[in-house]
Order: C-alpha cells, then structure tokens, then sequence
C-alpha cells in the first residue's frame, strides 16, 4: 500500500535516526573487543573513557535502535495488515518524545555524566537527563500502541467480525502488551529511586529493589527484542525460501507464550544476588525453562518451513533440499533471506548458551564471565539485530521508492557479521569458562604484561580471537552501511510504499486456544503474582545492602556522589 507525506517521513526517520547512532554504537563495540584483548591498553580512546563507550555501545544498539526499530516496524504491520490510516497526531507525539529523550540521554552519555552502563544499575547514579530522557523515550514508544494499534484493531474487529487477527498483528500487539507491562516496574524505580538520588532529593537508596525491579522489565525486554523479528521468521521468511509456514497455529501458540514466561523469569539474572530466597530463584528458573518453550517451537516450525519452501524449488532427499534455499539470491527481495538464516544459525548458539545460563548451578561458573557476552552477541547481536539490519533496509528501499543498491554487499553484510559473532561467540565461552570477567577494560589489567598481580596469560589466545571476531563483524557492518547510504540516496523508481511478503500456512485450521488474547493476559497477570510479590518484598524488607547511597563514575572510579551543582561541572 501507498505511504505518503508526514507517516513516511516518520516511519523513515524511525529507521534512520537510530541507524546512524548505531554506526557509533557498532565501532565503540570495535573498541570494546580490542581493549578487552589488550590490543588496546589505554583507559580511553579519542577522549571516551572504557566504561562510558560500553554504556553508549548498550544502550545505543540494545535499547535505542531496537525500540526505534520495533516502533517503525509495528507502525508498517499494522498499515499493512489492517489497512487503516494512521493517526498523524499520535505519531508526531510519539517521534517528538523518542527523538528528544534518546537527544537528552545521548547528551548524558556523551558528556560523561551518565556512566552507568545500560543495565544503570543503582547505587551507581547517572545525571537527571540520562532517566528523564529514556522515560521520555519509552512513553514515545507505548503511544502508538494505545492510541493507534489497538483502535484500529478494534475497528478491524468489527469490520472482519469472522476473521481471523492476521499473524503479524498478534504478534505485534503481544509485543506491546508486554511492553507496557515491563515498563511499569522500571518506571516505579526511575521515578522512586533514581532521579530522586540524581536530583540530590533523597541521600539512601535500595539498590536490591532496584535491580529487582529492573530484571522484572530487563528480561521481557529481550522478547520485545525477539518478537519482532519472529513475526518475520513465520509471517515472511517462508515465501522468501518459496513456500508457506508449516503451522499458523504454533506461530500463535509461540507468541502467546511469550506473554505468559516472558516477566516471571527475572530472578535468573540474580541468581546470586544476598536477600533473595533460594526457593523463589529455583522457581523462576523452571519458568525460564518454560520461556525457552517458543523458541524450541519456533526452530521446528521454521524448520518444517524452510523445508517446504525447499521441496517446492526441487530438493529432495533428508538432508538435499538444504542446497535448494535461495542463500545467495539476488533476485527481487530473496536477498532478505540471508539476514534471516544468517540470524538463525546465529541463534542456535544464544540459545544453547541461555540454557546454561538458565541452569542455577551452571549459572554460578558463567555469571558476571565473558560467558554472558557471548551469549547476547548471537541473540541480541545475531538473529535480533540481523533480522532488523535486513527489514530496515527492506523498508528503508520501499519508503524511498528506489531499488536496494550495492546488492552484493547487502547480500554478504549478514554472512560476514555470522562469521564473525560465530567466532566471537566461541571465544568468549572459552575466556569466559576460563574466569575471564565481563564489563572489564582487560587491557589495563588481567591483560597487561606489566601487571604482575593480576596478569592471565593464558586469557591472551582467545581473547585475540575474540578480537578477530568482532573485526569480521564490523567489516560485514560496513558493506551493509555502503548498501543502505547507497539505497537512501537512490533515485526512485517507483511510488513509495509498504508491502511485505506475507506467506500463506501449510495448516491453518482455526484453534480456539490461541485466538482469544483476553485468557493469555490474565494468565500472565496471575503468574507475575505469583511469581514476584514475595521476591519483591524481600526487596523491601530484607537482604544485606539496603539503603546506601548513591555513586557515580568519573574516569575509572567510582566516587560518592556530587551534588547536583557539583554534577553539571562534570567532567
Ligand atoms: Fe538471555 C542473559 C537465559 C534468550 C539476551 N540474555 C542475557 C543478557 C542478554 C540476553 C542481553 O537464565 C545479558 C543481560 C545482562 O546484561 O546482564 N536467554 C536465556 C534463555 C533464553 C535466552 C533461557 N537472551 C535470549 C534472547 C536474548 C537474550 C532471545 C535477546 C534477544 N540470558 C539467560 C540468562 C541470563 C541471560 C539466565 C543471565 C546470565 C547471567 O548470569 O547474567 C532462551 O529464550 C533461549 C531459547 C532459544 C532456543 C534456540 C532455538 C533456536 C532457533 C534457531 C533454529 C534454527 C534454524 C535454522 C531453524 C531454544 C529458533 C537451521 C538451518 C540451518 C541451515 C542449520
């Protein structure tokens, strides 16, 4: 369908602006590799401190660009699947708080004043701005949802009263249900805890609430992550490989179980956090079990997929129809399917990797390891940011009217960065099983020659490799930036316009479980009881590190925190 005037701007700018931001976030992750090898021995580089370019490295790529991305990418679903008109005013209020928070924290970040890594963990405290601007960023992103997605369906509803909610838009509207849930309990420690410490209005704080508050979002925030990219694994990589998705229903099973595991899982991030029960971390560690359950699904369904779509171009055979899959295709939009298989091989390492984390006694070797970062690199890193790469330059060429420019780069851009997180992942497992801690400048310590103390020698091989891993990535980053820059500057050739290609199901046959959303949230609403009323009131009421005050991080240190006059001197 035909996108024009202030929506297309709005859904190009949506891609555009956290695109260019991620070309910053992607080289800090280049200077985060070799200073983690000791190939870099500096406490900072161009006048950005270690711990300051992993902050902007995590929240540009992990939270900027993938909330921008899920965004523009729900905007255009539910365009296109429901055929009804977005509200011009609605998306102008979302783009103008997005745009001016992540400004607002950007300016944070890029000043020093909000060191904190994207995780900002309490009782480390960040600038007023840097809280301020990510609220605003996050209430920008919730605005379409209410305002726009859900009339709309509504109005679909009544129209189509018979139809089945198309695929995509369940998925979507899952997503943002969990969305807003997840941002309930983080806006409850921003707003309670954080600014209040930041603007010097409370001198105590407890950073045990924090973090459990902040995992309660912080997990679920990686199937928002995840979410859209499975609405393109079973709505549109089917016809890519030439045929249809094995099973609709299981799609809808999938992303409905993703509401119901996705919260109460938290506590498997503070496996080893002093105040918490063991009983309660054992119970979130079934459900993360659970959580894994989609995702298992997922591999079989697409799979049975790929499959079809392969027998349908000729293969035959157990394993022959693999060579019958269009890896290298330039032909029309095929070229998508390289982001998407690249993404899964990628993802069948994050998620062996999360079942160990997942285990309680394995996650107590792995924890707080390069372990971890080699596990976010094929998830996050892999099959989410793949997957987003290739949909936004898909997008980006619709919107424009033009055709994808410098195909083969575009085309050896997903593969290249699969080569290299393969081999990032590997070595950071190893480095990690070693002992080899992350969120570490490695350089100037365990790593330094002359650091007799701390020196692994033994850590130096396969953080190299690591390094070299990382390297690849970038180099595939990179011909992907030449395709898009040169897609964005295109001439058109055609009307803009936003079509996807939506496969049709193998079986399709209508299953009352997972029509209705209305069971699956109070099922979720129940869980999340359950599951987190007692873990947050030990919070409340137990565990050693209650109440202290906050401290920032200026250079390498941690220091006790500057008044709020002191702070806007900063650095
Ligand atoms: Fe995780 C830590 C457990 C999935 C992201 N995770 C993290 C962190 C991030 C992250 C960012 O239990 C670090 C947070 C921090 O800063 O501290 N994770 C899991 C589990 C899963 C999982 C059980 N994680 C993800 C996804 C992420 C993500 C998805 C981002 C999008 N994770 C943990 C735990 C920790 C953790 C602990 C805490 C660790 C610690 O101690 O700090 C599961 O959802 C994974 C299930 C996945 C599968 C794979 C299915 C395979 C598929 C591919 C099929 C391939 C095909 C192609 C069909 C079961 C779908 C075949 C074709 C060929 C040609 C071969």
């Amino acid at each position: 369908m035909q996108v024009k005037g202030a929506i297309r701007f709005i859904l190009l700018s949506q891609l555009i602006i956290p695109f260019i931001l991620l070309i910053l976030g992607v080289l800090l992750g280049l200077y985060q590799a070799l200073a983690r090898a000791g190939i870099i021995r500096s406490a900072d580089l161009f006048g950005i401190n270690y711990y300051q370019g992993l902050t902007l490295h995590g929240v540009i790529n992990a939270i900027v660009f993938t909330t921008f991305f899920a965004v523009a990418f729900g905007n255009a679903i539910m365009l296109h699947q429901l055929k009804r008109p977005l509200k011009v005013g609605v998306q102008w209020a979302s783009w103008l708080l997005m745009v001016g928070g992540t400004l607002m924290a950007a300016w944070a970040m890029l000043t020093g004043r909000a060191t904190v890594l994207y995780t900002f963990y309490l009782p480390m405290v960040a600038h007023w701005t840097f809280y301020v601007g990510a609220t605003l960023l996050l209430i920008g992103s919730i605005l379409p949802y209410f305002l726009d997605w859900i009339p709309n369906t509504l109005a679909w509803r009544r129209e189509n009263p018979n139809a089945k909610l198309p695929l995509a838009v369940l998925g979507n509207l899952v997503n943002f249900t969990l969305w807003f849930l997840i941002i309930i309990p983080l806006a409850v420690t921003v707003l309670f805890q954080m600014l209040p410490l930041s603007l010097g209005l409370a001198s105590e704080v407890n950073p045990l609430l924090s973090r459990t508050l902040f995992w309660f979002f912080g997990h679920a925030l990686v199937y928002f992550w995840l979410i859209p990219s499975y609405i393109m694994l079973y709505t549109m990589l089917p016809k890519l490989a030439g045929g249809k998705l094995y099973s609709d229903p299981a799609a809808r099973l999938a992303f409905l179980l993703f509401l119901l595991f996705s919260i109460p899982v938290g506590l498997h991030h503070q496996y080893t956090e002093g105040g918490l029960s063991s009983g309660w971390k054992l119970w979130h560690a079934f459900l993360t079990f659970m959580v894994a359950l989609p995702s298992f699904i997922t591999a079989f369904t697409v799979a049975a997929s790929l499959e079809h779509g392969a027998r349908q171009n000729g293969g035959q055979g157990l394993f022959g129809w693999w060579s019958k899959l269009p890896y290298w295709s330039r032909e029309g939009d095929k070229w998508l399917f390289a982001y998407f298989i690249s993404g899964l091989i990628l993802f069948l390492f994050g998620g062996i990797t999360g079942i160990v984390n997942a285990s309680y006694n394995l996650n107590l070797i792995v924890h707080n390891t390069a372990w971890v970062v080699g596990h976010f690199h094929t998830t996050v890193g892999g099959l989410v940011t793949l997957s987003f790469l290739g949909m936004t330059l898909y997008m980006v060429a619709q919107l424009r009217g033009a055709d994808v420019k410098a195909k083969p780069l575009a085309l050896a851009a997903p593969y290249l960065w699969m080569l290299g997180f393969v081999i990032f992942e590997i070595a950071l497992s190893i480095t990690g099983l070693q002992g080899a801690p992350r969120r570490s400048n490695l350089g100037i310590s365990y790593l330094d020659p002359s650091n007799e103390l701390l020196y692994r020698g033994d850590w130096l091989f396969w953080s190299h490799v690591g390094a070299l891993g990382g390297a690849i990535a970038v180099v595939g980053f990179l011909a992907y930036v030449v395709s898009l820059v040169g897609t964005l500057f295109a001439k058109p050739v055609r009307a803009p316009e936003i079509d996807f290609p939506i496969a049709d199901a193998v079986h399709d046959t209508p299953t009352p479980l997972v029509v209705n959303l209305r069971p699956w949230v109070t099922a979720t609403l129940a869980l999340i009881a359950i599951s987190y009323t007692y873990p947050v009131y030990e919070s409340m009421t137990r565990g050693i590190v209650t109440k202290v005050p906050g401290y920032q991080s200026i250079e390498n240190n941690l220091v006790p925190q500057q008044t709020l006059r002191e702070q806007t001197r900063l650095p």
